[in-house]
């Protein structure tokens, strides 16, 4: 029985952006649930829904102590009624049947399997389902055409579904800086992504070069890979250029969450553990069970840009998505992640720094290790 004057009542600012979320999350099993069901909403592609359960579950993820009644939730902001429903239910019977019967259903579950092909969006794999292709061994039967990318999602399945570890990244990081300062001395290599936030785990690891002179990393991404690949540490890559235009993509694209900068998706062959050197030169592993795949992202941005890059390429993924809707709805202005434009006095808002940008905006600062929203 809860004592009524001893209930914990929460209070947590409306967007992400303005609370500090770290990785010691209180309610594991109410966020869990709620991204769960952001999963299957992203995957049908239902965004609105999606987002409204991504911006539920950081809320719970901001709290301070578990939720143990719904009494305590009251005045919380971003709780919709379908939420709430969810919440109710596992606090009363330790699960939510919508969750569950999600879950179980035949549909998610092809979705989620086809969707772990790396190059494989919910579109592509929605087509198959319909075509009545439900797992892998169906997709590999049925004569579908893969894409490049596609075809080695498939070949390198399993292990670009197991986790990446931190060790892993860093063993990576080591690679990548090689590459970086043998073709341009001087480039600066940062590890952005889950791994900036202090995760120990990642579906991939994303890396941001720049180099201190701008303009001096105007073609650097193809010595980087052309480097990558004679040493043997590349399954795959595709690189896009940089198209990004300040006088075309500025403010009249506000709303575009998509960067321009060049861009390098990859497939590593790092080797394990056991078979790493002391010193990373050449990849000499053969044997198939003496390396692993794993993803990598290359971004190149120019140092005049490299603060929004920075922040933009940190994420979690909420957390930027709250920052550009702060930006637009409470300050007028467009943020990207190559730069700030303030609406009303027409103009750029340089920075050089995340802390500037945070200024900019009118933000308290949080920390990278306090973005896990
Ligand atoms: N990003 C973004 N919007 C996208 C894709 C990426 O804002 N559509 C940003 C925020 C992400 C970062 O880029 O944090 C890296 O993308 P990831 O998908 O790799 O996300 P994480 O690194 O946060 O997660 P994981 O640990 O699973 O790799
Ligand atoms: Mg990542």
């Amino acid at each position: 029985q809860i004592n009524e004057a001893e209930v914990v009542l929460f209070s947590v600012p409306s967007y992400a952006c303005q609370r500090r979320t770290t990785l010691d999350n209180h309610n594991v099993t109410l966020t869990d649930a709620l991204s769960l069901l952001a999963e299957n909403a992203e995957l049908s592609d239902e965004d609105g829904r999606g987002v409204a359960f991504r911006r539920a579950a950081a809320v719970l993820k901001a709290l301070p102590a578990p939720v143990t009644a719904m009494s305590q939730l009251t005045g919380l902001p971003c709780l919709g009624d379908h939420s709430l429903r969810v919440i109710k239910d596992i606090l009363e019977n330790e699960a939510s049947d919508e969750v569950e019967s999600t879950k179980q259903s035949d549909r998610f579950k092809a979705l989620k399997v086809l969707t772990g092909i790396f190059g494989v969006g919910s579109k592509t794999a929605d087509r198959w389902i319909r075509d009545g292709i439900h797992n892998l061994h169906q997709l590999q039967e049925s004569g579908a055409t893969l894409n490049r990318a596609q075809q080695a999602g498939l070949e390198h399945y399993n292990d670009l579904n197991q986790q990446v570890t931190k060790a892993e990244a860093d063993a990576i990081t080591e690679i990548v800086q090689e590459a970086v300062v043998s073709v341009l001395p001087g480039a600066q290599v940062v590890l952005t992504g889950g791994f900036r936030r202090g995760k120990q785990t990642g579906h991939d690891v994303d890396f941001l070069i720049t180099h201190p002179e701008e303009g001096r990393e105007v073609g650097l991404m193809p010595k980087v890979v052309f480097w990558l690949e004679s040493q043997g540490f590349l399954l795959y890559q595709k690189t896009t250029r940089n198209s990004y235009l300040e006088v075309k993509d500025g403010p009249g694209r506000p709303s575009s969450n998509m960067d321009r900068f060049e861009r390098c998706l990859s497939i590593f062959k790092l080797a394990k553990k056991e078979e790493r050197g002391i010193k990373v030169t050449v990849n000499t592993v053969k044997t198939r069970d003496s390396w692993r795949a794993v993803r990598v992202d290359l971004v190149v941005s120019p140092i005049s840009q490299f603060a929004f890059a920075l922040l933009g390429w940190t994420g979690s993924k909420l957390f930027e998505r709250e920052l550009r809707r702060w930006a637009g709805h409470e300050k007028a202005m467009s943020l990207s992640s190559h730069a700030l434009y303030d609406n009303k006095q027409s103009r750029y808002l340089r920075a050089a720094s995340e802390e500037e940008i945070f200024a900019h905006l009118g933000l308290e600062y949080i920390p990278p290790s306090e973005r896990n929203a």
